[in-house]
């Protein structure tokens, strides 16, 4: 056990060390090829416009100029309507050589056909030298154009620039820890999915979502997703005459765009949840406040934690383990000393019996020794990653040497969910009700890929060695580096598969996998540093040098149907750390490995606004109170406040810091009581707009400028946020201050606290005196908050408050408000309320469709309705003067309508 603890100490000191992070504001130079200026372009042919779109051919336009590999001579460039609001265009290889994204990872969108005359915007077809540009049909702009750049479309690399206006706004490209929206000018965002202890800015960071939004004021907004999954660096930048562009420039894979016109931000994240689709619904339970620590040294400390949290009498609904809970940290087993099986029953059992949930860890490495029964099943199963050779591809993670699962291997799913079933089966093992996966970039810890040999590395950082299988024989995998027809010769169907899937879009046979002309700026080292080795192929006949980027989102689509298979009528929950665009369909996500200081404090905020508007992620947060190096008091409880408005609310930390939990220090223990309580009261709210999210893709996080989006001033704010679309939150952002300055757009708002009405001028204003317990929220006049009278230790125990309604009037007196009702977890729901509340010339209605009847003991009883905003009293209810509301008693129950004039 000591044996352990310090290995494990070992090795967290050494990811742990203090990593400056520079603020995001110097510009840098961009390195550009010489040799790119000289590229010929391509040249339009056949161009065959039709009713919906066009087709054409694209040749080569002179002499190539290989600028970083080989120039492909024929393209093909297909251009569809998809929808009125929806444009794709296609180029791809006519060779259909390049790798193209599964459709596994991304069901494409069907296409509607929609007639060009009536979409909202049109494409422009330059033929020679190829570019194109698309406008907005309505106002004439421009929103993308590649005129003037030509476009390189090269074996390894592939380029295409768009030329922006003047001090564009661009948001999204996650995963990153920059400004939420971008700098202007040597500026390169890198997607390549990467290990990222304190999550450094101008980096890449552990996932990759090529949409940006570009929003123009009263000029319209629009998105631009690139469904390419290979590493790329996107630049935005000036050129020397200061010209604005923003440029791809990726290491494979084709150019496939989807245009999304918006008008409105909010519209763009409806249209790109069209392409990549919507997120999946969350059990009620997950807006519950969540618990984890990596150092919970055994079962008991495990107990201890959430018996201190009743003691204090603060709610603690979901308890979580780090991977302190393996034996030897391998996936799928228990430390029988620490965390043996029947305590482990026990545990589960009594949160289980409290109303409260449990959520372990698994990493995707298997250890790779015979007697590791994972190991084992999934060798006989043949679902790990293999060299030519036939021998396990191996990494280094928390276990030792390990063996990855090929996520596109047809026998993985059963293996992973035949594992998942019987560890986690609710008689035999340990009954969880989430999983949460980590590592999965996938992060490995032999640094050169090429030359670590991993069971070395493992036995140096201290793990034990087992005996290994004997490599099993060559299952004829086409051979990285050779030339496709040169493959082992072999007649198992895996062969002939893996042979016929050669030239359909797969990806080149023969590239330089390690060291590409033309490579993505990674701050872990090289371009296949500390991952799975890019030359690696995957059953399908692909390579992780084009499906790196998707190992975390397969891992969560696989382990969500795992979770699936276990409770097939419930909501899975499934937190995972590395993500591809689209990973919100199936899970949540963390931001990581943050530092417990107030510049991450703040990057919390700016990496929830772009994951949940612009990724289609609602359910995201960041560990709360820090994870790396210890937290302090006067961080932690601001930062209790502050997650209490984010969407996913977890206090995390690593192994070697102080513990952190709430209870820890006074203050902080009053902060989180009154944030739980607020975010409590707030639950059914925030619950409504994330299944608004899932069904319609409006975020339940709103940056300042979905809400005014011809208001300049909002455009660049990152340190304010709306819940929900009805309640902003100004938190105090810096060390030590009692104080906050923060914009108010020109509109009524409602100090969430007092009540008082407050009239934004679209200036900024400064509160002072602010304790590490308070909070600046307001409501946004305009709105009608569904909330629940009082709080409660648990969600069930939440559901048995009644409601109460508060109504916030905007400028013209009126307010609309909606309350979702179900049952909270199961996948069908047969019976829902939708409520619309709206209030109008002083009349309050509660319409829609009241389905929903309430589990025994749930109330579905709204007690009051509290109009606030007033200076006097109505024929109903009773005045207080204040707060310059009139309360009218219920009580209504919503199995119907109701409605009362003030
Ligand atoms: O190398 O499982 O981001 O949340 O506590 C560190 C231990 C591995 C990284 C995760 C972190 C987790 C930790 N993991």
């Amino acid at each position: 056990m000591l044996v352990k603890s310090f290995i494990a100490l070992a090795a967290c000191t050494r990811f742990a060390r203090a990593v400056p992070y520079p603020h995001d504001s110097t510009s840098r130079v961009l390195p550009r090829a010489a040799n790119s200026t000289t590229c010929p372009g391509y040249t339009a042919t056949n161009v065959d416009v039709t009713d919906s779109g066009l087709t054409a051919d694209l040749t080569l336009a002179g002499t190539a100029c290989n600028a970083y590999s080989e120039d492909l001579q024929e393209l093909k460039l297909v251009v569809e309507h998809q929808t009125d609001d929806r444009l794709h265009v296609k180029i791809f290889d006519a060779g259909l050589n390049m790798f193209q994204v599964q459709e596994d990872v991304l069901p494409r969108p069907a296409n509607g056909k929609a007639a060009s005359s009536g979409a909202a915007v049109r494409f422009d077809i330059t033929a020679q030298p190829f570019g194109f540009k698309v406008i907005r049909n309505s106002n004439n702009e421009t929103i993308f154009d590649t005129t003037g750049t030509p476009l390189i479309f090269e074996k390894q690399y592939v380029r295409l620039r768009t030329n922006l206006p003047k001090d564009p706004n661009i948001y999204g490209l996650g995963e990153h820890s920059d400004s939420f929206r971008f700098h202007t000018k040597g500026y390169r965002r890198s997607l390549l999915n990467a290990e990222s202890i304190n999550i450094p800015n101008n980096a890449n960071l552990y996932g990759s979502h090529p949409v940006y939004f570009d929003h123009r004021g009263d000029k319209g907004t629009h998105g631009v997703f690139m469904l390419n999954s290979s590493p790329m660096n996107i630049d935005i930048d000036q050129n020397d005459a200061g010209s604005q562009y923003l440029e791809y420039n990726a290491i494979g894979g084709i150019v496939d765009l989807y245009f999304l016109a918006g008008p409105g931000p909010a519209d763009v994240s409806k249209q790109y949840a069209d392409v990549v689709g919507y997120s999946a619904m969350y059990p009620y339970w997950a807006l519950g406040f969540h618990q984890c620590k990596y150092g919970y040294w055994d079962v008991n400390m495990v107990a201890e934690v959430v018996a201190n949290y009743s003691t204090a009498g603060i709610p603690l609904e979901v308890m979580w383990t780090d991977i302190d809970y393996m034996d030897a940290r391998q996936d799928f087993t228990l430390d029988p000393e620490r965390f043996p099986l029947t305590k482990m029953q026990e545990l589960v059992s009594t949160l289980h019996s409290r109303d409260q949930r449990y959520v372990l860890i698994l990493d995707p490495g298997v250890h790779a020794f015979e007697e590791v029964a994972a190991y084992k099943s999934g060798h006989d199963l043949d679902v790990f990653l293999k060299a030519a050779d036939g021998t396990d591809i191996l990494g280094v993670q928390w276990a030792g040497a390990v063996a990855w699962p090929d996520w596109f291997h047809p026998n993985t799913q059963k293996w992973w969910t035949d594992e998942v079933l019987s560890f986690f089966d609710a008689d035999s093992g340990v009954n969880i009700d989430g999983i949460w996966v980590d590592m999965n970039e996938a992060s490995s810890f032999c640094h050169d890929t090429q030359t670590c040999n991993s069971r070395q590395k493992a036995i140096d950082d201290g793990i034990p060695p087992k005996p290994a299988f004997a490599p099993r024989p060559n299952t004829g995998r086409p051979i990285p580096g050779f030339p496709s027809s040169f493959q082992p010769d072999s007649s198992t169907k895996r062969d002939l598969e893996a042979r016929q899937a050669m030239g359909q879009m797969k990806g080149f046979a023969d590239r330089e996998w390690f060291n590409p002309a033309y490579t993505v700026s990674n701050h872990v080292g090289g371009l296949s540093d500390q991952t799975i080795p890019f030359n690696t192929s995957n059953y399908d006949g692909t390579r992780q040098y084009d499906t790196h980027n998707l190992h975390g989102h397969m891992m969560a689509l696989t382990t969500q149907k795992s979770m699936s298979a276990r409770r097939p009528d419930v909501r899975p929950f499934v937190l995972t750390r590395s993500t591809w665009a689209g990973t919100g369909r199936k899970a949540t996500h963390w931001f990581g490995d943050n530092a417990s200081d107030w510049e991450h404090y703040r990057t919390s905020i700016r990496q929830m606004l772009s994951f949940v508007s612009m990724h289609q992620m609602p359910l995201v947060g960041s560990d709360v109170c820090g994870f790396n190096g210890n937290t302090n008091e006067n961080l932690c409880a601001r930062w209790a406040m502050l997650g209490a408005f984010q969407p996913f609310y977890r206090n995390h930390a690593e192994l070697s810091t102080i513990q952190q939990e709430f209870y820890q220090w006074a203050s902080v223990a009053v902060a989180a009581k009154k944030a739980i309580d607020t975010r409590y009261k707030l639950l059914d709210y925030i619950y409504t707009a994330l299944y608004y999210q899932t069904t319609t893709g409006a975020p339940i996080i709103n940056p300042l400028f979905f809400l005014y989006p011809e208001d300049a001033n909002t455009f660049g704010i990152q340190e304010q946020w709306f819940y929900g679309d009805a309640l902003l939150i100004s938190p105090v952002t810096t060390d030590f201050s009692d104080t906050v300055t923060y914009y108010l757009p020109n509109d009524v708002f409602y100090n969430y606290w007092t009540l008082e009405k407050v009239q934004g001028a679209g200036t900024n204003v400064t509160e002072t005196n602010l304790t590490t317990s308070d909070i600046p929220v307001h409501i946004r006049g305009g709105s009608i908050l569904p909330m629940r009278m009082n709080s409660a230790n648990t969600t069930k125990a939440l559901r048995q408050e009644d409601f109460s309604i508060l109504v916030a009037p905007g400028t013209d007196g009126s307010a609309r408000g909606r309350l979702y009702l179900d049952e909270g977890e199961k996948i069908q729901q047969s019976d829902v309320s939708e409520v619309e509340f709206s209030f109008q010339n002083g009349k309050f209605t509660a319409s829609g469709s009241f389905a929903y009847k309430g589990a025994v003991g749930e109330s579905i009883t709204v007690a009051k309705v509290l109009v606030i905003g007033q200076d006097k009293a109505g024929a109903t209810g009773t005045f207080d003067a204040a707060t310059g509301s009139v309360e009218v008693q219920g009580p209504w129950k919503l199995d119907g309508g109701f409605e009362f004039q003030l």
